[in-house]
């Protein structure tokens, strides 16, 4: 992790460029989340109860073994119903709140905390723990998080998966379009808590870099430096829950 001078340093450069700013784009993955207490993937190094996530989050593992599936993403709504925002949810609503309609918040996260700390322009590009989708007559309904049965089925009497993108399975085309827009137009793109390693989410910061010229500034936030910090312009390396804060509070003083 970075010195303290180091990272003093870089969030004045950030706040700064921030501050200039006339579209801000938002990319969130797990890590977001982890001062929350929601565990992350990398984390976990990938596995759930020896079972590697991209076996149990797919459509193929949900064919094989239904209910294990469910049994992975019962335990997951277990734990996001016990846990809440953290100041770096909270600090990103303040700037969506300073930059309205010209604010794009997309996340990789189905956890809905951003949703919870009042985030309103946002993409959940992955789907949501909260919401069940039919195999059969594909009706999506939010059902909170509470526990679902073992094997939950539809009203029609086809089985519920959760409406989540699951690895091989493509993301809903409206929101994907949005989020590539949102990259696309923005100045400035803050990449917090992502290890950038999943497609096509992480292909949005490229597409930012290169986006309306002369591209967007790039500012990545994580504990440690990921596949995302060849495209950025600057780094601010700790925890998001300390680090967004303090971002907020060095633009508000620039504008003081
Ligand atoms: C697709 C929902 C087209 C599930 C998720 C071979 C065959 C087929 C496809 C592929 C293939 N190879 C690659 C692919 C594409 C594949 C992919 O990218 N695989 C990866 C593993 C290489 N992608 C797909 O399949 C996508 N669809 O390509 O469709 C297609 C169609 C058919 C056939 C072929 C292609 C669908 C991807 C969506 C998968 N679903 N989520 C669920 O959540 O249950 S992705 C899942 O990973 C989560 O959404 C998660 O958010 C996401 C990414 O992980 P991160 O969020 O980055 O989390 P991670 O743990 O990795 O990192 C955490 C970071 O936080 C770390 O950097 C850490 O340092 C940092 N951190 C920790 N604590 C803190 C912190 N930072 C700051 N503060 C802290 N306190
Ligand atoms: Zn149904």
């Amino acid at each position: 992790m970075a010195s303290d001078v180091e990272l003093d340093r870089a969030l004045e450069r950030a706040a700064v460029r921030l501050a200039t700013a006339r579209r801000v784009c938002v990319l969130t993955g797990a890590g977001v989340s982890a001062e929350s207490g929601v565990p992350t993937f990398r984390a976990s190094d990938g596995l759930w109860e020896g079972h590697r996530i991209e076996d149990v989050a797919s459509p193929f593992g949900f064919q094989r073994d239904p209910r294990l599936v469910w049994n992975f993403y019962n335990a997951r709504r277990a734990n996001v119903r016990t846990v809440k925002p953290n100041p770096g949810h909270h600090a990103l609503v303040q700037i969506e709140n300073r930059w309205g309609d010209q604010f794009t918040l997309v996340t990789q996260n189905v956890d809905g905390l951003h949703r919870v700390a009042g985030s309103k322009n946002l993409l959940e590009i992955h789907g949501s723990l909260y919401r069940t989708r039919c195999t059969g007559c594909q009706e999506v309904v939010d059902r909170g998080l509470e526990t679902l049965d073992a094997l939950p089925l539809c009203h029609c009497g086809e089985m519920l998966r959760p409406d989540i993108v699951w690895f091989h399975e493509n993301l809903p085309v409206d929101i994907w379009d949005a989020a590539q827009m949102a990259a696309h137009e923005c100045d400035v793109l803050l990449v917090v808590g992502t290890s950038a390693v999943v497609h096509p989410a992480a292909s949005l910061i490229p597409i930012a870099k290169r986006g309306k010229s002369p591209g967007a500034t790039v500012i990545e936030i994580n504990l440690t430096p990921t596949e995302a910090s060849s495209f950025a312009d600057i780094g601010l390396y700790g925890p998001s829950g300390q680090v967004l804060p303090k971002l907020v509070e060095r633009l508000g003083a620039l504008s003081s």
